[in-house]
């Protein structure tokens, strides 16, 4: 848990804030809010390399389209200033990621009281940035900006997920993970070999990639995906993948090449790649399609159990 570790450098502060912003970009854009972002609920696989985080305890998020919501919900702390007054929109979650990359940042919580109403009464005046822990010689200008992009007052004018990815603080997010370039190579190739028009066959890849395949089978994949994401949306549009191809091969995908390549991979015909769509298709197939996971697929598509799929 996010909760552990007290202090954060930086650049830390900036990876684990990317990766919650990507999770929440996502989220939003499929029409989801959270609405409870505090630390308790962002797990980390590993508490020195934050490329990988989870956010859990999804029990008070709701659908979200146009409509503003009412009901006030969430933890104190968090609570943006429009949740307190009970008339919000999914930029809730922004403002609950700027109370995290304080904490994160400066080591203390923003707001504070003896009792909610001395919190929500701090959450309602610009944020104040104490000296001790935000001089300049410990904080830079953009991580400090940063955070008040994110505790702007104002709902419309704070930013979106894909605003406050831009911001450049982000860019003090290291990646140290390390790719074989063997596996993107290989990547690559699986991309550009895959053919079925087999519905059920398509299917299939995606629920072994997405359920049965193992997080070490998936991990470097997993940072292939991220990388390719240039703009951090959770999808590979033609232009994200022409560019990785440029990159890593050294040549441009003829365009009749990259739409059929990308017609068969984009299986749901939403325009672009999601991560399980990726998964499934650059995983080694072989790999991938053990009897044992094959007849675990078979099973869980044959819902009455007769041994057959109609
Ligand atoms: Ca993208
Ligand atoms: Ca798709």
């Amino acid at each position: 848990m996010l909760i552990k570790r007290k202090n954060f450098n930086e650049s830390e502060a900036a990876s684990i804030i990317k990766r919650m912003l990507n999770a929440i970009n996502y989220c939003h854009k499929m029409g989801i809010v959270h609405r409870d972002l505090k630390p308790e609920n962002v797990l980390l696989e590993d508490h020195h390399n934050f490329e990988t985080l989870k956010i859990c305890d999804w029990g008070t998020a709701v659908p979200y389209q146009k409509k503003r919501l009412h009901s006030m919900t969430g933890t104190a702390y968090y609570m943006a200033p429009e949740v307190i007054e009970g008339n919000y929109s999914k930029k809730c979650d922004i403002w609950s990621i700027g109370v995290i990359a304080f904490m994160l940042l400066s080591g203390k919580a923003p707001f504070y009281g003896r009792n909610n109403d001395e919190i929500f009464a701090m959450a309602k005046v610009p944020v104040v940035f104490p000296d001790k822990e935000w001089s300049n010689d410990k904080i830079s200008q953009e991580s400090r900006h940063f955070v008040e992009y994110l505790l702007t007052l104002s709902e419309s004018k704070r930013p979106d997920a894909e605003k406050a990815l831009a911001h450049p603080f982000i860019q003090y997010a290291t990646d140290n993970s390390k790719v074989n370039k063997k596996i993107t190579n290989q990547m690559f190739d699986n991309l550009l070999k895959f053919r079925t028009t087999n519905a059920l066959k398509k299917a299939a890849f995606v629920y072994m990639s997405s359920q049965l395949v193992s997080k070490e089978e998936r991990s470097e994949l997993d940072i292939i995906f991220k990388r390719l994401d240039k703009n951090n949306d959770g999808w590979l549009t033609k232009l994200e993948i022409q560019d990785a191809f440029r990159q890593t091969k050294q040549r441009i995908l003829e365009s009749k090449q990259l739409e059929q390549m990308f017609a068969q991979i984009d299986i749901n015909n939403s325009g672009r790649i999601d991560y399980s769509e990726f998964i499934a298709v650059a995983l080694n197939s072989e790999q991938a399609l053990c009897d044992d996971r094959l007849k675990h697929a078979f099973n869980n598509f044959d819902r009455d159990g007769s041994g057959q799929i109609t």
